[in-house]
């Protein structure tokens, strides 16, 4: 019996999807660089199941049906390179590659013309849900070879997760590396909505001397509302977790984070762009001053904070919180959708805004009920410029506005960082002013560089330039920027 599809990487990503796949019908014939995995899973977990163990590259593209299903599912990097190469010598034209890894989407872009010039197809998806995800059902963002689709849609939609309608969180992103670009878009926002709850979690300890069973309840109840999320709850369970002395065990964690580069990729992705991502940079930023411990401590003494205990009434200021973390998280995935509408005009990419609020919708790290906002507000306006034009999160952000600034500005009298929560308002503030300082910064540049300027009583695109000493020349700078 010929297999469906084969897999290569049998590591814990690897692996489960090889479970998942066979658990939904499909026989899978695997590989793994180091032959012995590849015993020890049909020996093991693989045992009794429509799985196919293969000890070579040759062997396992001989045990597949046609035209060819090959996914790997290794290291990113190099070595997706060097295994596209031993692969080509055994497909036929109209093969397809699937690289289900965490690639750079340059990589994939890069690849995907590579192998459709040699006459196969290749497919770059993103896979968010980790190891439970994979075995589970995970979100699959996959993007590449137009014309691969069809081949590989029914088993992707089989395995992948699927939302209380049963619709499935994987659907065609776009062309080349659309699919791990919009991948990378949710690692990043993942950042972000995991360092605004950070924040409120630290404006609860430090600036409302709350318990962690109190916090604990605070967020079991901000699941209830539009928060409702996967973050908020696992953010519960892990406050209420003791330690073997009866404590919580979260205030015995070392407060310094590790970071595997997709966030600082999408705040890369978000310069080259020109896209103001700026939540999502700070969220990398306040990883990078985590660990920066010894420093952090010796500051500290030289600086004390002194009282940072917010009066007022506890209720009120939590509620306020909350109010402040929902207008903020919106204001993340506002950027994270306009950097993406950025690519998708720089690189040609036709996304499915709703769409990919779907996919986010079930099985990833980000899930919550609030995507399900988002695809409603595309849906109705699949051109939509940013989220905050929408009707539901204009109203919305509005009736926020007022508890967002009460806590930002609280945090900033008690000396609670919260990067976050204030760059978030600081740009909501910049993006709904219609006059900023940007005359001034125009007239620098000109005075300096003779950069020229446009004037608010001339036509756009006709350039001025002073000669503001009455040392300089008239003559402009075109060439450069300073
Ligand atoms: P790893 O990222 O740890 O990769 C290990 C696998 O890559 C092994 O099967 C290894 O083979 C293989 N490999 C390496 Br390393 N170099 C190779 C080469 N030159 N040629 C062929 N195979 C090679 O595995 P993972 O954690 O399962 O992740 C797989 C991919 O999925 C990665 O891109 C990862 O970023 C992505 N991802 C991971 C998660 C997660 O939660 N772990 C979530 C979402 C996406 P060997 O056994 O011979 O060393």
């Amino acid at each position: 019996m010929k297999a469906d599809i084969g897999l290569i990487g049998l590591a814990v990503m690897g692996e489960n999807l090889v479970m998942n796949m066979e658990s939904k019908g499909f026989t899978v014939a695997v590989f793994n660089r180091t032959i012995s995995k590849v015993t020890s899973f049909i020996e093991g977990r693989a045992k009794g199941k429509n799985i196919i163990g293969t000890y070579s590259l040759k062997e396992l593209a001989e045990s597949l049906e046609k035209p060819r299903r090959i996914m790997m599912m290794v290291k990113a990097g190099e070595a997706v390179d060097e295994l596209i190469n031993s692969l080509i010598p055994f497909l036929e034209p109209g093969d397809i590659l699937i690289d289900g890894g965490n690639s750079h989407f340059s990589d994939t872009v890069r690849r995907t013309k590579y192998l459709e010039e040699k006459g196969f197809l290749y497919i770059g998806v993103g896979v968010s849900g980790g190891e439970e995800g994979a075995l589970k059902g995970p979100s699959m963002m996959p993007g590449g070879s137009p014309a691969a689709w069809p081949h590989v849609k029914e088993i992707f939609q089989a395995i992948c997760a699927k939302v209380e309608d049963g619709s499935p969180c994987c659907d065609w992103v776009g062309e080349n590396g659309a699919g791990h670009f919009v991948k990378m878009v949710h690692n990043g926002i993942e950042y972000g909505d995991m360092q605004l709850i950070c924040e409120a979690y630290q404006f609860m300890r430090d600036g409302l001397f709350m318990t962690d069973d109190e916090m604990q309840a605070v967020f079991k109840d901000w699941n209830k509302t539009e928060l409702d999320s996967y973050l908020i709850e696992i953010t519960g369970d892990i406050l209420g977790y003791k330690d073997m002395d009866g404590s919580p065990i979260v205030e015995k964690i070392l407060d310094t984070a590790g970071q595997k580069g997709t966030g600082k990729w999408t705040g890369i992705a978000a310069l080259d762009e020109g896209v103001p991502l700026t939540l999502i940079g700070e969220a990398v930023f306040a990883r990078c001053l985590s660990a920066m411990k010894a420093e952090r401590i010796e500051a500290a003494k030289k600086f004390p904070k002194g009282d940072t205990h917010i009066a007022g009434d506890r209720a009120e200021l939590t509620e306020a919180l909350r109010k402040a973390l929902y207008a903020s998280k919106i204001i993340s995935y506002a950027q994270g959708y306009t950097l993406m509408a950025s690519a998708a005009k720089a690189y040609g990419w036709k996304l499915n805004y709703g769409g990919i609020a779907l996919m986010w919708r079930g099985g990833c790290i980000i899930r919550s009920v609030f995507l399900g906002k988002i695809k409603e507000a595309y849906d109705k306006n699949p051109g939509l410029d940013n989220l905050l034009l929408d009707g539901y999160f204009g109203a919305t952000v509005k009736s926020l506005v007022p508890a967002w600034r009460n806590i930002v500005a609280e945090a900033a009298l008690h000396g609670i960082p919260m990067p976050a929560f204030s760059s978030a308002l600081a740009y909501f503030d910049g993006y709904t002013t219609e006059r900023l300082p940007a005359n001034l910064l125009q007239a620098q540049r000109d005075y300096f560089g003779a950069h020229t300027y446009e004037r608010i009583d001339a036509p756009r695109g006709q350039f001025f330039h002073t000669n503001w000493t009455g040392h300089g020349g008239n003559t402009s700078a075109s060439t450069y920027n300073a």
